[in-house]
């Protein structure tokens, strides 16, 4: 009688593909948490070299796909950390033939919620589970707890739940990872929470650009607001490192803040929030503004042009600093209360139109710790939507009606002033017209219904008659 070849037991119990830097950041606080982790990327130097660097943690590189999986336990959980789009695909369409049913593969990347969806479908098909899980905090909250935002294949969260909830961030010990819902909501919410942070920084940017050409107040000048800001209601890690950026200077003294070139990059998200709004008919105007300030920004050559024709003058601020800088306070809170607004009206919509039954005040608590638009303010939007979670805007939530109220002539005098003076601030124009408009019992759009039966016969409602009965008028 001959004795069966030992088989090894799999050495891992989670696999990482990817290791740029979220990648590298994810496996250290899974192996922080105990997990024992299986590494793999396209590049295998890459790989050779993170394995050699944690030598002494239980990290395991491989170069071979097939010996990567065959060294996870059963049923597999594997996180994908790589570029998104194609990548995903491609990595995906290699992975399968070795995978076994019940396995589960997490998209960890900034993935297009519409393509989550199609895979959650795809694998299911071939008995994987797929998740499309959001992750936000860059490189530092991969690396000690990031926001987790996962949704997908609801069978795959009792598998993953433990792995993902151990490296998240928590507030108060609740984790900052909770189960979204089906198909791609993970990454929808992910993608709503890219975009508002977009807005977050266009209205820190529009405080920044009054302060400086409207009050000629210099970067360290700043600094000192920004810190006592985030002593307030606009507590925040992107009011925090605000004030970080403009202490910091070059060897020569000079703030290092001057001397970047002023054209924004983006890399999509922001684009992917507006186009959903679009597509659901859901107004984020002051999310859509922030897209297009930073692609005004990046017509550097065009903006120089037209700076020598049109001239950049600006009128002087002729109120006190005190009064400019109060207002701007209020003007930086106002705006972001109709941002978060317009960003839960979105997601209360994509909610309805997907069937994802989203649970609004889970969602801001998600966003409380580890993610870059932490804030004091999400913990007040959590309790919002816990104590009504049916509410239909935030603007019509008692604490943040008063809050709004409160803060809304600050916001008036801060776009009227930068208008007198020229200084653009699309962001805050945005979120005072929408206030405007959303709070108008009635609004010039019965002339634009007129016009467009005069041109097109495309009919119209009357006030005198119920909604649904459509007249046409022949106005010639
Ligand atoms: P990158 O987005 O820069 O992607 C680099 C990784 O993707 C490398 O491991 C690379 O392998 C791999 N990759 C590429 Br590129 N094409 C591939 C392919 N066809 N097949 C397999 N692997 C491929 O890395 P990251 O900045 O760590 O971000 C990873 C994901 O997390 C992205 O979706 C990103 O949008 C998202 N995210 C990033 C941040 C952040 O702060 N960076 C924050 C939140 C979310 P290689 O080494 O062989 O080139």
């Amino acid at each position: 009688m001959t004795t069966p070849p030992r088989t090894l037991e799999p050495a891992s119990n989670f696999g990482v593909i990817g290791l740029a830097v979220m990648g590298q950041n994810l496996v250290l606080n899974l192996s922080d948490h105990g997990f024992r982790v299986a590494v793999f990327n396209r590049t295998a130097a890459r790989t050779d070299a993170f394995a050699a660097q944690h030598a002494d943690r239980s990290i395991t590189g491989f170069r071979d796909l097939d010996l990567f999986v065959a060294a996870i336990e059963q049923p597999r959980r594997i996180l994908l950390m790589i570029k998104a789009g194609q990548p995903v695909d491609d990595q995906i369409t290699d992975l399968l033939p070795h995978l076994a049913p019940g396995d589960v593969v997490i998209d960890g990347g900034n993935s297009l919620f519409t393509d989550t969806a199609r895979r959650t479908v795809e694998l299911a098909d071939a008995g994987v589970l797929f998740v499309g899980a959001g992750i936000s905090g860059g490189e530092e909250g991969a690396r000690y707890g990031p926001s987790i935002m996962p949704g997908g294949d609801v069978g795959a969260w009792p598998i993953v739940e433990d792995a993902l909830t151990a490296i998240a961030a928590t507030v108060d010990g609740e984790p900052c990872c909770g189960w979204i819902g089906p198909g791609g909501s993970g990454h929808y919410v992910k993608m709503i929470h890219n975009g508002i942070e977009y807005g977050d920084m266009q209205i820190i940017a529009e405080a920044y650009d009054i302060m400086g050409r409207g009050l000629s107040m210099s970067a360290p000048e700043m600094q000192p607001w920004f810190e006592r800001w985030n002593d307030g209601r606009l507590d925040s890690y992107l009011i925090e490192i605000t004030a970080d950026i403009l202490g910091h200077t070059e060897d020569d003294g000079t703030p290092t803040v001057d001397v970047i070139v002023d054209a924004t990059g983006q890399k999509g998200t922001g684009k992917w929030t507006v186009a959903a709004s679009m597509n659901q008919s859901t107004p984020v105007s002051l999310i859509a503004e922030s897209v297009y300030a930073r692609i005004v920004s990046a017509l550097l050559d065009e903006r120089q042009e037209a700076a020598s024709a049109l001239g950049d003058d600006i009128e002087p601020l002729t109120d006190s600093v005190d009064q400019v800088m109060a207002d701007l306070h209020d003007a930086l809170y106002a705006a972001k209360i109709v941002s978060y607004a317009q960003g839960f009206m979105l997601l209360r919509s994509a909610s309805e139109e997907y069937g994802w039954d989203l649970d609004l005040s889970m969602i801001a608590g998600l966003w409380r710790a580890g993610c870059i638009i932490r804030s004091r303010f999400l913990t007040e939007i959590t309790a919002a939507y816990r104590k009504n979670p049916s509410l239909t805007n935030l603007l019509l939530d008692d604490y943040f009606t008063h809050q709004i109220t409160q803060a809304m002539p600050g916001l008036r005098r801060t776009v009227a002033r930068a208008a007198r003076a020229g200084i653009p601030v699309p962001a805050y124009s945005a979120a005072l017209s929408f206030f405007d408009a959303f709070r108008s019992r009635r609004l010039p759009a019965n002339l634009t219904q007129a016009q467009r039966d005069y041109f097109g016969a495309h009919t119209y409602e009357r006030t005198d008659a119920p909604r649904g009965e459509w007249f046409h008028t022949n106005w010639i």
